[in-house]
């Protein structure tokens, strides 16, 4: 051999789509490959891209093998790179050919590190070497897989060791993974809803807020909220008569039930009237008055989610509120979603007028920028830090060991930065 390495550069067209969305399959084909062709294993890193798409490393004691898929295109473009003579690069080429069953491929060898140009140099071998050899001397090897939820501009991303729920439903996918950091989370289109390690902020902030602060809440109603954390936040509240909750999609609650059980704990009380069926529908034709507290626990301001951050639904919410009844949203993030944010403030004000309408921050690590707010809307006079019991709301925090929601985190969230007060203004 004339040269250092082999490069083989390839294109994988007419792919299956679903397959070129799969980073656990794609990271698995991609070991596979490299071992059949004979290379060692080192390290393998790969990222799902929210909505779709994989990249992805497979680092060798021979070198690497890379990819990048486009699965709307079902597309994959790789490279291989093997240095010395035991590993075949072809053989690896044959294997992700009919693991991503391509339609056809190609692909071109170059000979990297010409030996005629080449002259050696001596150097110090102890001081450039990072030993990451177990005892043995063979090398460890370490695998990442990571689930990136982004836009064009900001990007977050969670280690993970695969999927244990994946269903496209009627409305969206629904995926649950294995995260490293966060325990098990549950995504719906590529975008994070819940984590079993940080779920309590959100559920907590979005719940007793509202209740601790109403005067004699006793019916109260969830649209969304399929994950059931806010239910089980709600039914902590023994005053409460009732708690209806509907969930558009049935796969959501399923996912949780099987795979994010601390979350979906309470979707079997007594109190809990669980519907599975369109929330602005039922809105529409539920009678005038009929609920104390309404929350609106909605994904993102896309797909089945969308028609929840309308004009016309939100004054059906202000309807079915009871005279001194409260609604409360998630509200998306002042930072990453600023105008949703500004729009969303906008319709409320128009409905419940300005005074009546009042932001909360709490800090959620794995929502985009980790900043997110929450809306108080007030039908009646019922004011969020003027009407709220301190030490109720201390000895509730107590007796139930909540793990965010206490007296003081209560008034201090409506504390707001000078860049979000200018924003709702
Ligand atoms: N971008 C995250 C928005 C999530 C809002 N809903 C979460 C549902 C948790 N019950």
């Amino acid at each position: 051999m004339a040269s250092l390495g082999r490069h083989i550069i390839v294109e994988y067209y007419d792919c299956a789509p679903e397959i070129m969305n799969d980073v656990v399959l794609i990271q698995e084909s991609m070991e596979g490959a490299a071992e059949i062709a004979g290379a060692t294993i080192i390290n393998s890193t790969f990222h799902h891209f929210s909505p779709y798409g994989v990249s992805g490393v497979v680092v060798i004691e021979e070198s690497h093998l890379a990819i990048h898929t486009w699965p709307e295109f079902g597309y994959a473009s790789v490279d291989i790179f093997t240095c010395g003579e035991a590993v075949d690069p072809w053989i690896s080429y044959q294997f992700l050919k009919k693991a991503f069953k391509a339609d056809h491929g190609s692909a071109v060898e170059l000979k990297r590190g010409e030996m005629a140009l080449l002259t050696r140099k001596e150097f110090d071998v102890k001081q450039l070497r990072d030993d990451k050899s177990s005892d043995d001397g063979s090398p460890i090897r370490t695998k990442d897989i990571w689930f990136t939820e982004r836009d064009d501009k900001i990007a977050l991303s969670l280690k993970h060791d695969g999927k244990l729920y994946d269903v496209q439903s009627d409305f969206q996918r629904v995926e649950v993974y294995k995260t490293q950091a966060y325990g098990n989370m549950l995504t719906l289109d590529g975008m994070v809803m819940t984590t079993e390690k940080d779920e309590y902020v959100y559920h907590e902030m979005i719940t007793h807020v509202p209740l601790l602060t109403h005067p004699n809440p006793k019916r109260a109603l969830i649209i969304g909220g399929g994950d059931g954390g806010t239910a089980r936040e709600m039914l902590r509240h023994e005053g409460l008569d009732e708690v209806v909750m509907v969930e558009i999609d049935d796969k959501v609650i399923e996912a949780c039930r099987e795979h994010l059980p601390s979350i979906a704990s309470a979707l079997d009380h007594p109190k809990l009237n669980l519907i599975v069926d369109d929330g602005i529908k039922y809105v529409k034709e539920a009678a005038s008055g009929s609920f104390d507290v309404v929350v609106v626990d909605s994904t993102d301001p896309v797909g089945p989610a969308e028609g929840l951050f309308s004009v016309d639904f939100y004054k059906e919410v202000y309807r079915i509120l009871s005279d001194d009844g409260i609604m409360i949203t998630q509200s998306e993030s002042p930072r990453f979603n600023n105008k949703v944010f500004k729009e969303i403030y906008e319709v409320y004000g128009s409905i419940f007028g300005k005074d009546k309408v009042h932001c909360y921050l709490a800090y959620i690590p794995t929502y985009p920028t980790g900043m997110w707010s929450f809306s108080y809307s007030a039908k009646g006079d019922a004011h969020p830090l003027n009407d709220f019991n301190k030490e109720k709301s201390k000895k509730f925090s107590d007796v139930q060991d909540l793990s965010y929601y206490n007296e003081g985190i209560h008034e201090s969230a409506f504390a707001l930065p000078n860049f979000v007060k200018k924003m709702i203004k």
